[in-house]
């Protein structure tokens, strides 16, 4: 028994209101899967409530024709934690997986998230062969210069000069521009967002999927716990704000042939100091995509 003189009195304590968090997409998230394995403040997170921003407000898809497929990394759980058709491929097998779906079921839409390492070390041949056949499909890919998921590796993004796990003294080798390879390749929509440019990337992800054909979006994102702790950048609000302070806002005329222009900067003990962003490529007078063209030779072959 508590002694009279210890006891509280309830009756001036202000009852805190209940307050039931709520995602705004929160039909669109699968709730047994969350929490997510994310770091608190990953962009991978910031990307996919883009991507649910897109489908909600920037195309009139139907949520039941679309299917999202990822690859192996952190990003590559995304396919999991959305409510909506999905599979997780293995390692660098989004993209054959999304073009068998895509030639089966044309009316079906494949949007792919996934990492920069997963899509373009081990699953490189396959985005190219995709964007040469310009198949219809969206890429979503999260460049955060690492490997994320392994504890941070290097990856074929990491600026020349960054510390990762497997280059301690500095990268050597020259990093990929990705939109680049997406262009030289034939995707035939492109574009780059910041995490930091939430709006501007969700309505790229909506045009880029309403657009028929290969469609290609680079997310320049924060892996602060495994790329920037390395690098002294901070953490994920820092890593934020450089992103604001370095983008360069581009527009297809600006860049014209010299793709080049979209290339990425870094400097040891600075960061990245210059990050291109925009819509490189919107191609409109296009080659015809992939299963239009097989339907088209099947009925001419008859
Ligand atoms: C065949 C195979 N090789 C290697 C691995 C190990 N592995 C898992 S994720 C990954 C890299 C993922 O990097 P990225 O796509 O950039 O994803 P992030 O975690 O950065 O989002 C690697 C090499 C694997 N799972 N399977
Ligand atoms: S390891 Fe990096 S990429 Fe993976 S969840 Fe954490 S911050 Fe994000
Ligand atoms: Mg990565």
């Amino acid at each position: 028994m508590v002694a009279k003189e210890l006891e509280i009195d309830t009756s001036t304590l202000v009852k805190k209101p209940k307050i039931k968090l709520q995602h705004t997409h929160e039909d669109l998230l699968r709730k047994k899967a969350i929490p997510t394995i994310y770091c608190p403040g990953c962009g991978i997170g910031t990307t996919i409530n883009a991507f649910l921003e897109a489908i909600t407000k920037y195309t009139i898809i139907p949520h039941n024709d679309i299917i999202v497929v990822s690859g192996i990394g952190c990003t590559g759980r995304a396919s999991g934690y959305v409510n909506l058709d999905g599979f997780h491929a293995l390692h660098g097998r989004a993209i054959p997986f999304a073009s068998g779906v895509e030639i089966a079921k044309p009316k079906m839409k494949p949007v792919i998230i996934s990492g920069d390492g997963d899509l373009f070390s081990i699953g490189l041949g396959h985005l190219a062969h995709a964007a040469r056949r310009n198949i219809d499909m969206t890429v979503i890919c999260v460049n955060n210069a690492i490997y994320g998921l392994t504890g941070g590796q290097d990856a074929p993004t990491t600026p020349v000069g960054a510390k990762t796990k497997t280059t301690p003294y500095g990268k050597i080798s020259f990093p990929f521009n990705l939109s680049h390879i997406a262009i030289a390749n034939g995707a035939t929509f492109c574009a780059r967002y910041t995490v930091y440019e939430f709006v501007q990337l969700a309505k790229a992800i909506g045009r880029g999927m309403t657009h028929q054909g290969f469609s290609f979006i680079e997310v320049i994102s924060n892996c602060h716990v495994n790329f920037g702790r390395r690098n002294n950048l901070g953490d994920s609000i820092a890593m934020r704000k450089m992103f604001k302070e370095v983008r360069v806002p581009m527009k297809e005329t600006d860049i014209g042939l010299d793709i080049h222009k979209t290339d990425i900067k870094f400097e040891v003990g600075k960061g990245f100091t210059r990050i291109p962003t925009g819509i490189f490529l919107n191609e409109r007078d296009k080659p015809e995509e992939f299963s239009e063209r097989i339907i088209d030779a099947y009925e001419f072959n008859k």
